[in-house]
């Protein structure tokens, strides 16, 4: 076995990708991976003690959060940048080591391999990348466990760094980081101790939605409702896709008045319901569906396209579209050009919009318009509608289908689950999930749509903060009394980290699909269903009358 990777919903056969990635990461890129996270541990071991010590080291932090990020699904591609930051990583741990050495601080693990090991060539550095994977644990449970942290760990690092990047910060969140990678090393923890981890990453889950909620509605207001065109203009144009709401800031900035059109793709789509963003003459619209259909639209929007984060899929060697996609942040891939970013967090888009004003502008695909912006905000405004819906009847159920859409022909699965839902039920959406099933004609009940999109992924903590206000407003004890049920869709590791909070808030009987992770071993997915209720889908009548009718 040359890689091994089972983070995500596509993982190969089910069980785990071992000579190339489905998301098309090869063995050299998924080994380096695996290394740039046993690097970020090592980090975590001496900073972690020295946060406790009043000495943060804020390099530190932004290493091992942008380490996690970079080895999410799809956010990067290129081995040259990964090395990079492996020795990026090994400089900061050296320091930080001799900083702890001189002040006497001790570090769990500071004498283990993962503190220790030396700065090595990059040939050598493939070697040790196959020596440290996911398979050198052996017992499958504490494997299990122990990734299911790690990935829950990832989604954190990825909220945090957009929060960041809108000068938000908690350190709290970055201990449990930390605090979580250097557990991952302990080999004295049970399957309780790890189960007892997972459920703390939960509640730091909820914590960085709300600091990324935070951040985004200080800075650009709360979402409100509002209709986003689909169809295009005719003038030439820039795609924006991935999460990242401060780089669409500063794209929308540097090209007004410059002739050149900005349309998100995506997640970046609920970048229109944010009423900082609609003073913009040339923020257009949303083009085209969710991430893995990327190449098709890339293709005929015509224009340059920037990754502000994942899902990237690579390109392929005939790939016309190639010398205009780039990427930025923790995004990277090798054929894209990437837009490096400041001390002071400052990007410089000029290169795209010369290149944009140089292309044909976007060839339409779609027209008309979708409506979202049914954040917390929002919905809380509506919420004495939605109570009377309720006590009347018209309104039945409320379908949380959060979470992501991936290339599974299965997939379709969320579609049909959507159209055969009865007319008085409202599905609450927030993720890529959403286009299996946000330009179906589905109507609305008294005026309220019944499809709710509520943003992001991270958004997810806006359907969480409705759900608990409902519970308040009809005086329940317990969330799970609620006429919610959820029918989640997850395909990387954001969505864990939703799953994870949602379990730590109490929520049960979440369903979730397409397959459920590939991570989870008999034993773990075991102690999931009879402690939370977990299950999967089946087909979509049975799942009606599971989660509807009964
Ligand atoms: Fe989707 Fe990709 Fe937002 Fe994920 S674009 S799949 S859960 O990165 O983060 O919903
Ligand atoms: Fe396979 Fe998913 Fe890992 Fe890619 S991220 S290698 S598809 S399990």
């Amino acid at each position: 076995m040359s890689m091994f990777c089972y983070q995500c919903q596509e993982a190969a056969k089910g069980t785990g990708c071992s000579t190339a990635g489905v998301c098309g990461k090869n063995e050299t890129n998924s080994n380096l991976q695996d290394l740039l996270l046993y690097v970020a541990k090592g980090v975590s071991v001496f900073s972690f003690e020295l946060r406790k010590a009043k000495m943060p080291n804020r390099s530190a932090e932004k290493f091992i959060t942008d380490s996690l990020f970079t080895t999410i699904t799809n956010a990067n591609f290129d081995e040259k940048v990964i090395i990079e930051k492996i020795h990026q990583g090994l400089r900061i741990r050296n320091i930080l080591h001799d900083i702890a050495r001189q002040n006497e601080i001790y570090s769990k693990f500071q004498d283990a391999d993962v503190a220790t090991w030396i700065e090595l060539g990059d040939a050598e550095l493939k070697s040790k990348a196959k020596k440290i994977g996911i398979l050198s644990e052996d017992n499958q449970d504490i494997r299990s466990l122990t990734e299911l942290l790690i990935y829950g760990i990832k989604g954190i690092a990825a909220y945090y760094e957009h929060a960041n990047n809108l000068g938000f910060e908690n350190h709290e969140i970055i201990d449990f980081i930390e605090k979580g990678l250097i557990e991952s090393l302990n080999p004295q923890n049970t399957v309780d101790d790890l189960l007892a981890l997972v459920i703390e990453c939960g509640k730091y889950g909820v914590e960085v939605m709300a600091l990324l909620d935070k951040a985004n509605t200080t800075r650009f207001g709360h979402p409100e409702i509002t209709e986003v065109n689909l169809g295009t203009r005719n003038n030439p144009a820039i795609l924006i896709s991935g999460h990242d709401l401060a780089d669409l800031e500063q794209l929308l900035e540097q090209t007004q008045n410059t002739g050149v059109d900005v349309y998100t793709h995506s997640e970046m789509l609920p970048g229109h319901y944010y009423p900082a963003f609609k003073k913009f003459g040339n923020f257009v619209g949303n083009y085209g569906s969710s991430w893995w259909n990327q190449h098709e639209e890339f293709t005929s929007f015509n224009g340059p396209v920037i990754f502000t984060t994942n899902c990237i899929v690579p390109p392929k060697e005939n790939s016309t579209f190639k010398d205009r996609v780039y990427t930025t942040g923790s995004a990277g891939c090798e054929g894209y050009k990437h837009i490096q970013t400041s001390e002071d967090g400052k990007k410089d888009f000029s290169a795209i919009i010369a290149q944009a004003k140089k292309c044909p502008p976007p060839t339409q695909i779609e027209s008309g318009k979708i409506v979202g912006g049914f954040a917390h905000h929002q919905v809380l405004q509506l919420a004495d509608k939605i109570v009377d819906a309720v006590k009347s009847g018209a309104v039945k159920k409320f379908v949380v289908m959060a979470g992501c859409d991936g290339r599974m022909k299965s997939r379709e699965y969320y579609t049909e689950f959507a159209e055969s839902l009865p007319a008085d039920s409202i599905i609450l959406t927030a993720g890529c999930a959403k286009y299996r099933y946000n330009k179906l004609n589905l109507g609305n009940i008294g005026g309220i749509p019944r499809v709710l999109d509520a943003g992001q992924c991270n958004d997810s903590y806006s359907l969480a903060v409705i759900a608990l206000k409902l519970k308040e407003v009809f005086g329940l004890n317990d969330i799970n009394a609620l006429p919610i049920v959820y029918n989640i869709a997850w395909y990387e590791q954001k969505a864990v980290i939703v799953l994870l909070a949602l379990l730590y808030l109490g929520v049960k009987n979440i369903h979730l699909g397409p397959t459920l992770p590939a991570f989870l071993s008999p034993n773990v997915a075991e102690i999931l269903i009879s402690k939370f209720g977990i299950g999967g889908i089946s087909t979509v009548q049975n799942d009606i009358k599971i989660m509807i009718e009964n």
